[in-house]
């Protein structure tokens, strides 16, 4: 580095912005690596002489096309999600649309707290040509453009208006995309301009740069104070998010709770930090959750929530945690998280704090009465997931059984991937996760169309393993084009495409608030009733997968769908595995979500929605 002292090197800002990002890495636990994969990236007249000849001048630093600017920061998110945040890429995008295409991505990304790095162009700095094409005029300010809305949804945002100020703004982008408590999005807006102008750069920006990625220790008095009021409490549950994950603190985990007792209910992003099968997991918590862990949470006097930040899906709307006395303890990397529930903050690693805790609780273990109702609440799960998956429903098949056949099918490191609709709530409670990174679920933002773009980011970040994405057939018409780029990248996904005519989960949520499943069905409007109440739309999914490139199999009832998935297995091409579901056979839940309904109707059935909802919210809490 001092040999570079005083030199500098003369670059485009978007020659400078590519030769940066591939000398930046990460070191955690001593393993180091390279942090960017590449760059996704849809090229227009923002970037194609910008970023766009930059990525074309440095091929060591892959470019990745995409169909869609959305689309490609989903597959940006889910390479991160698998790389346990270790991992990252970057987006560019052109000018006005396909930057705030990005908007929902980085929303995703940000509430997930998964680095991705968004380059969006932004209009001229210069302004001598204004109002250029796709610039949206602000009269009230000429310093405000579209790219302005990143703002919320970024965890740091940035505007490049001079190349020079690149030197201190990527400093603060890898600061913060490195960070366990900060990453999110990451948007730094580089004006079309500026992106080509040049600036003798100092040389020491491009030198390798290692970041380190820290496992912060908690503080010695608070966990002491954790490890006393664990110590005098009689039904501990801890709650497992996806914190536990990102650390890589399922072994100690496991043997915290092997040894205590303590059982464990997993949020979606929690999901996998101990196998289903270890005794002490009581599967999934809150909206989603089992009996068995909505129980123990009920009942729970201390709470340990690790890595989560209480989603409403997490704390059923605030009703799970029924015991007067509950108290919480709450260790997470973030202090924002950390002191939510009144909780006792414990900020710090999951993993390092998991490891002191276990130290400190000595000989603590929970009560033989309480370990033997843990015992028989999962011994009688397991006899309802295998009934679910055995349904014998006949055709058209239930959800459940198609979840069971791929759960049997699949291998211990697959990854089953998924969003939004009623399958996650589903997954949640039936999949039988053998590995930490099997069950990837982005039900943060739960953003439909996340799936497929997810599961090809899932296959970049790990291509040893098979991708079962499984998508409903709502998400899969909002966005499903990335099959195309799994086909010209050679990345196989298996796409569970299920059918069932609609937007079956909304419609259940319709029902029980008294609407009648108004406006999820995917029917023609009728002619008399002037309504959407018609026949069913001729649309016709399967073939409109086979014409973006994937090998379909079209399957009619559960055998011929086991049999699609060892056809698939053997494929090496992105394959679509098409069956049709019954849209009112459920899989059944058991704790309650508040969502608004109507105070007043001229519909009875509203009115008894309404009452159901009041009745519930009597259960709700505040944890001061
Ligand atoms: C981008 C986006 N828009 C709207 C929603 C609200 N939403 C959640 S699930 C759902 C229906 C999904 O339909 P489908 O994928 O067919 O799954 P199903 O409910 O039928 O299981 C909708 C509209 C959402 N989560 N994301
Ligand atoms: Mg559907």
């Amino acid at each position: 580095m001092k040999a570079m002292k005083g030199k500098t090197k003369k670059l485009t800002t978007g020659q400078a912005i590519v030769e940066f990002l591939q000398n930046q890495f990460v070191e955690r636990d001593g393993v180091k690596q390279a942090f960017f994969a590449g760059c996704f990236g849809i090229f227009g007249h923002g970037n194609v002489g910008g970023i766009g000849q930059a990525l074309f001048q440095y091929p060591t630093f892959k470019y990745y096309q995409a169909r869609n600017e959305q689309a490609m920061v989903h597959a940006a998110i889910a390479y991160a999600k698998v790389k346990n945040r270790l991992g990252a890429f970057a987006c560019t995008t052109s000018i006005g649309p396909g930057a705030t295409n990005m908007i929902t991505g980085a929303a995703t990304a940000t509430i997930n707290h998964l680095p991705v790095l968004l380059l969006p162009s932004d209009i001229f700095a210069a302004r001598n040509a204004d109002p250029v094409l796709q610039q949206l005029e602000y009269p009230g300010s000429k310093d405000i453009s579209v790219n302005d809305s990143f703002k919320p949804v970024s965890r740091y945002w940035d505007r490049i208006n001079r190349p020079e100020q690149l030197i201190s703004a990527l400093q603060q982008a890898m600061r913060t995309l490195t960070s366990p408590s900060e990453t999110g999005a990451v948007t730094i807006c580089v004006p079309q301009d500026v992106q080509a102008e040049c600036y003798d750069f100092p040389m020491e920006l491009f030198s390798e740069r290692t970041w380190h990625i820290q496992r912060a220790r908690a503080d010695k008095f608070v966990l002491q104070e954790a490890a006393r009021i664990i110590s005098g409490s009689k039904n501990p549950v801890i709650i497992a998010g996806g914190g536990t994950i990102y650390s890589d603190a399922g072994k100690v985990l496991k043997e915290l709770v092997n040894r205590t007792g303590i059982p464990v209910a997993e949020t979606f992003a929690g999901k996998g930090s101990l196998n289903f099968d270890e005794p002490q997991n009581l599967g999934a918590v809150g909206v989603t959750g089992t009996p068995g862990a909505i129980s123990a949470c009920e009942k729970a006097d201390v709470v340990i929530g690790i890595g989560t930040r209480y989603s409403d899906f997490t704390t059923a709307s605030q009703s799970a945690f029924q015991n007067p006395d509950v108290q919480f303890i709450n260790i997470n990397v973030s202090g924002f998280d950390s002191f939510k529930q009144g909780g006792l903050s414990v900020i710090g690693d999951a993993r390092e704090a998991i490891k002191e805790l276990d130290k400190l609780l000595g000989s603590y273990r929970i009560s033989g009465k309480y370990a033997a109702v843990i015992k028989k609440s999962n011994e009688d799960w397991n006899k309802i997931v295998d009934k679910v998956y055995s349904l014998n429903h006949g055709v058209p098949t239930s959800q459940g059984e198609v979840i069971g056949a791929v759960n049997n099918f699949s291998s211990p490191k697959d990854v089953v991937v998924c969003a939004a609709g009623s399958l996650p709530g589903d997954l949640h409670k039936l999949w039988r996760t053998r590995d930490s990174k099997g069950f990837h679920l982005e039900y943060g933002y739960s953003c439909m169309g996340y799936e497929i773009a997810g599961g090809l980011g899932a296959k970049m970040a790990d291509p040893s393993r098979e991708i079962y994405v499984m998508v409903g057939d709502g998400s899969y018409l909002m966005m499903s084009q990335e099959i195309v780029t799994s086909v010209q990248e050679g990345y196989k996904l298996t796409i569970i495409l299920i059918n069932n005519s609609g937007y079956s989960s909304i419609g259940g949520l319709s029902n029980s608030l008294g609407t009648k499943g108004f406006g999820t069905h995917y029917k023609y409007r009728d002619k008399k009733s002037g309504q959407l109440d018609g026949e069913y739309l001729p649309v016709d999914l399967a073939t409109n997968a086979e014409s973006l490139g994937a090998v379909v199999l079209r399957t009619n009832n559960i055998d011929d769908f086991k049999q699609a998935l060892a056809e698939a297995r053997n494929n090496d091409k992105t394959t679509v595995i098409y069956i049709e579901t019954d849209r009112e056979q459920r899989v059944d839940g058991y704790a309650w979500w508040e969502v608004p309904v109507a105070s007043v109707s001229t519909a009875d059935s509203v009115k008894e929605g309404f009452e159901r909802m009041q009745n519930g919210k009597q259960r709700q809490r505040h944890y001061l």
